[in-house]
């Protein structure tokens, strides 16, 4: 099973949107190993969007993420990464797939709610960025009998 972050940036909390996408990604059966509020430093800001240092919009993503808290969570299924790049919508919440959390939710680019790892190398560099290794969970999903077949499991 592969791992993903998710954060639901300051928009998503201000908007009341926290409980409607952790509920998405519930149902859609993906489990749930790591959960909390923080505010994120300049630091760890810079580390996250390491790869758009150079861009004209660094600056004001920064303060915007650092504006107040977010929530982050981990998030794990079979591609998972995939799966919840998916369900979280492209980029521009005015052009991403109605169905999407960003396409029935956001209008913007720079508010568009949530982030979610581009890729699985991402995924792991993110998730060191906020958690410590005793803050993701490692537990048995009741329902991953129905989730998943038998040949599924252990898939990443
Ligand atoms: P995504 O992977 O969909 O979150 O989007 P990107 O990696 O392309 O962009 C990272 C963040 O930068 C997005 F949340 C939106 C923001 N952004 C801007 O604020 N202005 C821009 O012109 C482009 C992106």
């Amino acid at each position: 099973m592969t791992r993903t972050a998710v954060l639901v940036k300051p928009d998503g909390l201000q908007r009341g949107l926290i409980g409607e996408i952790v509920s998405r990604f519930e149902r859609k059966g993906l489990k749930l190993v790591g959960l909390k509020m923080v505010a994120m430093t300049d630091r760890q800001l810079s580390d996250w969007y390491q790869e758009h240092k150079d861009k004209s919009f660094f600056g004001d993503l920064k303060s915007f993420m650092g504006s107040m808290p977010i929530v982050a969570m981990v998030w794990q299924g079979l591609d998972a990464v995939t799966v919840v790049r998916k369900l979280v919508g492209t980029t521009l919440g005015r052009e991403a797939e109605a169905g999407s959390i960003r396409g029935d939710f956001g209008m913007s680019q720079q508010y568009n709610l949530i982030h979610a790892s581009a890729n699985e190398d991402d995924a792991k560099r993110e998730v060191a960025i906020v958690f410590g290794k005793d803050e993701i969970f490692d537990y048995s999903g009741a329902m991953e009998c129905v989730i998943y077949a038998d040949y599924e499991r252990g898939e990443k």
